[in-house]
């Protein structure tokens, strides 16, 4: 009921972090492309396989500081079994997924105070989301209307003919192709997000579409992955370059996120291979970093930033960067460029990691020296309290559908869902 949202309310506004004025509305009216690479891991950013780097565009990101992004190197997903949907949800909502099944598809109802919808009622955003698969997947026809995303674009807007085609959906090549088209004819200010799909188990390309050889571990899904995302970085490179040609690049916020992990704990031999060290559950942990990287137009590069930060700290982030005032909503994360940015990352499990150690199966370790804390301090202690019952607040408020009952501001206006149309939805 509506004391329990106060309980919320209360939590999120006291971890709420102020914006950084360096970075307030420096993106205000920018179009934003949010790219979603499909269950990437950020060990592979500069790795080498067979002396070569597996994703030499990504990578140039992350290292030519010309290119004005900053990449976050201890950012972590926080997903569990809703997998896609549940980065969905908590990059456009800062709420975490459940702990078992997806949010998506069991509270895809719920009232919802989304990235979309506050972009769109504030500062006139068209969204539009672009994914090569079917309609329904995830639920996403139905809980999009509640993000209030105005525009969806799946698989009978592309040509998903055989060659087109493999594993879930469509290729990322094709995909991101005919994507620049639709994006070129949305109203502007638009906040596009362009989801890809090959980089995904079991990782599979069809013949003479890979560029690298595979790994060498006999694991055939862990050997494969690296081919997965070297097509995923040629698809992105073409995508950045046909951006420019549309003039959509320059004057955009590109945001590049990991959704979540691609290697399953299942591998864990083979990744010992790769990483040439065994996977403890500590290492497993490291493992769960994905790439967040974000150009702002105007603003430089910060080159690496180490602040340890996660999915639920995506959306206030954006809103500060397009100067709309977080403190509002009810959020569980906080802006990464905030001088009181919370650095600790909750794993839907109730593990965490902090910048110094982490909590792991009810372990402590020593981040540095990977040892187990065998008398963890008070700090640390407290720190696990406040993890759990941060991730039972957001359970709450999924649960229980507690938005229904919180105004954010004079300016809010409750999403009405039948007031949005997709494709070949029945008018
Ligand atoms: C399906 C795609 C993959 O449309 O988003 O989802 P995942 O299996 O990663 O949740
Ligand atoms: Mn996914």
């Amino acid at each position: 009921d509506s004391s329990d949202i106060t309980e919320v309310e209360n939590y999120t506004k006291s971890k709420y972090a102020a914006p950084n004025a360096e970075f307030f509305g420096t993106g205000e009216g920018k179009n934003i492309i949010k790219i979603h690479l499909e269950s990437f891991q950020s060990f592979l950013i500069d790795y080498e396989l067979h002396g070569e780097e597996v994703t030499p565009f990504l990578n140039s990101l992350v290292n030519d500081q010309s290119q004005d992004y900053t990449y976050f190197d201890n950012f972590f997903h926080q997903t569990e079994q809703g997998k896609t949907a549940d980065a969905e949800l908590t990059t456009d909502t800062s709420l975490y997924g459940l702990p078992q099944g997806s949010a998506f598809v069991t509270k895809g109802d719920n009232t919802y105070q989304a990235l979309p919808a506050i972009l769109d009622q504030q500062q006139g955003y068209t969204s539009g989301v672009f994914h090569g698969d079917g309609k329904s997947f995830w639920n996403r026809d139905e809980v999009y209307k509640h993000l209030g995303i105005n525009e969806y674009y799946y698989d009978i807007f592309y040509d998903m003919s055989d060659e087109n085609v493999i594993n879930y959906g469509l290729k990322d090549k094709p995909f991101f192709e005919e994507s620049v088209p639709l994006l070129e004819e949305m109203d502007q200010p638009f906040y596009a997000h362009m989801m890809t799909l090959t980089h995904h188990h079991p990782f599979v390309l069809d013949e003479g579409e890979a560029s690298l050889p595979p790994a060498e571990t006999g694991d055939g899904t862990v050997d494969r992955y690296f081919q997965t995302a070297r097509y995923l970085d040629e698809s992105l490179e073409q995508f950045v370059t046909d951006l420019k040609e549309a003039g959509l690049y320059e004057d955009s916020i590109i945001m590049i996120y990991g959704d979540h992990y691609g290697i399953s704990q299942n591998h864990n031999k083979a990744m010992a291979e790769i990483m040439g060290e065994e996977i403890t559950p500590l290492k497993n942990s490291e493992l769960q970093r994905v790439p967040f990287m974000i150009r702002i137009p105007g603003v430089d590069g910060q080159g690496t930033n180490h602040a340890y930060s996660s999915l639920v700290d995506v959306m206030p982030t954006l809103l500060h960067i397009l100067g709309i005032d977080a403190k509002d909503y009810i959020l569980f994360g906080t802006d990464m460029f905030s001088e009181d940015h919370k650095e600790f990352v909750p794993f839907r499990n109730g593990d965490f990691v902090t910048e110094k150690y982490s909590s792991i199966n009810g372990i402590f370790y020593d981040n540095t020296t990977k040892e187990v804390i065998e008398e963890p301090t008070d700090e640390m202690l407290e720190m696990k309290e406040t993890v759990l019952h941060e991730l039972e607040l957001s359970d709450k408020v999924l649960n229980g559908d507690l938005l229904r009952f919180y105004t954010p501001n004079e300016d809010w206006e409750p999403v009405n869902a039948s007031d949005y149309f997709y494709g070949d939805d029945e008018l």
